[in-house]
């Protein structure tokens, strides 16, 4: 008998105005290709944003940019469910039971939320920000899983998501949740922030250090030319000691189709000038089409938020039964009750 296609569900936070090359490069590129083999859920994680204290008009403001620019790199509604996170109330439901199985000391030890708190300083860290990696698992586990592709900054959470699906089954029997397991491809897992080489491109660094995927070209030529590059003038792919050169192969390469050795074959005796002014061409020539896509969707919030709100009806009658089997097994009523 023919099985039916594994489920993928990724998310990404509405944390800007725009994603950044690492959001495409990491993660929406492959969510496009996998709509051709995966039953594909993707999801705006509006309450994960949550979690820093946006103000309440940029969200609803960036919610929209979000999915629009989902849209526009080739995520289609008619094939994959595309909602926003908050519409679909087993989300925070579920994270509450997760919450009552994680552990203090598990969650203590991610170092994304380590990394966010010291950023934001003891002030402004919330219970909400600490318990990021609890709603992801939520997020995963409500949709059976079984792939999540993403970049290398989630896998820690990825696992934790892994440890909570495999202890809800040793807790309640097998057939309570399905471990999903990370799709992270190894060549994009890591776009490096333009200024600091050392740190991961991100939608809260330093603006000089990110390429936006809505920059407008002159704004792109100019990061990219004035990206940090390494100590000597040979091009050469050498990670360790030629970071901000190897970043840039690599996004180079991704976005050409060509393998790393290649280009810098093609770069032999050039200058640094010589790769960024191809690579600033590349860039802008890659997301042209792109931003004009996610202009036109902009145009039409009506219809934008229509395409949402049927997503969230398509994603909330896959999470209710989820939910019912789940919050069943914590000897919950309403786990058995029909609505
Ligand atoms: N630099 C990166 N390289 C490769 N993949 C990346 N991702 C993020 N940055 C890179 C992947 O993009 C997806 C969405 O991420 P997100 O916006 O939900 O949250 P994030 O990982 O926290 O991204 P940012 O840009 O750093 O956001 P802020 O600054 O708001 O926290 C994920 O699949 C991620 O792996």
């Amino acid at each position: 008998m023919p099985q039916p296609p594994l489920r993928v569900f990724s998310g990404i936070q509405p944390t800007a105005d725009s994603l950044h090359l690492g959001n495409y490069l990491g993660a929406l590129r492959q969510w496009v290709s996998l709509q051709d083999d995966y039953d594909c859920v993707y999801s705006v994680v509006d309450l994960h944003a949550l979690t820093v204290g946006p103000d309440p008009a940029a969200l609803r403001q960036r919610v929209r940019a979000t999915a629009a620019q989902f849209l526009a790199a080739g995520v289609d509604p008619d094939r994959s469910i595309l909602f926003v996170q908050s519409q679909v109330p087993q989300h925070a439901q579920l994270t509450w039971l997760l919450n009552c199985v994680a552990g203090f000391g598990e969650a203590s030890r991610m170092t994304q939320f380590k990394d966010k708190a010291a950023k934001l300083g003891d002030k402004a860290i919330t219970v909400g920000l600490f318990d990021y990696p609890v709603l992801m698992a939520a997020d995963i586990l409500l949709y059976d899983a079984n792939l999540v592709p993403v970049g290398e900054d989630q896998r820690q959470h990825l696992e934790l998501s892994r440890t909570l699906a495999a202890r809800l089954n040793s807790r309640f029997g097998e057939g309570a949740a399905v471990v999903p397991e990370p799709l992270i491809v190894k060549a994009t897992a890591k776009i490096h922030d333009l200024q600091e080489p050392s740190a991961k491109m991100s939608k809260t660094g330093h603006p000089a250090g990110i390429i936006e995927l809505l920059d407008d070209p002159k704004t792109i030529a100019k990061r990219v030319k004035a990206a940090v590059t390494d100590s000597g003038s040979e091009i050469a792919w050498d990670p360790a000691n030629k970071p901000g050169i190897a970043n840039l192969l690599s996004i180079y390469s991704a976005l050409t189709g060509r393998p790393v050795g290649q280009i810098v074959e093609d770069y032999s005796g050039k200058l640094y000038g010589h790769l960024k002014a191809d690579l600033a061409e590349a860039v802008i020539e890659a997301l042209r089409p792109f931003r004009e896509r996610t202009a036109l969707y902009l145009d039409d919030p009506g219809q934008l938020d229509q395409l949402l709100r049927t997503g969230a009806g398509r994603a909330e009658a896959l999470a209710r039964v989820v939910y019912q089997r789940i919050a069943a097994r914590f000897g919950l009523a309403q786990g058995t009750a029909s609505r």
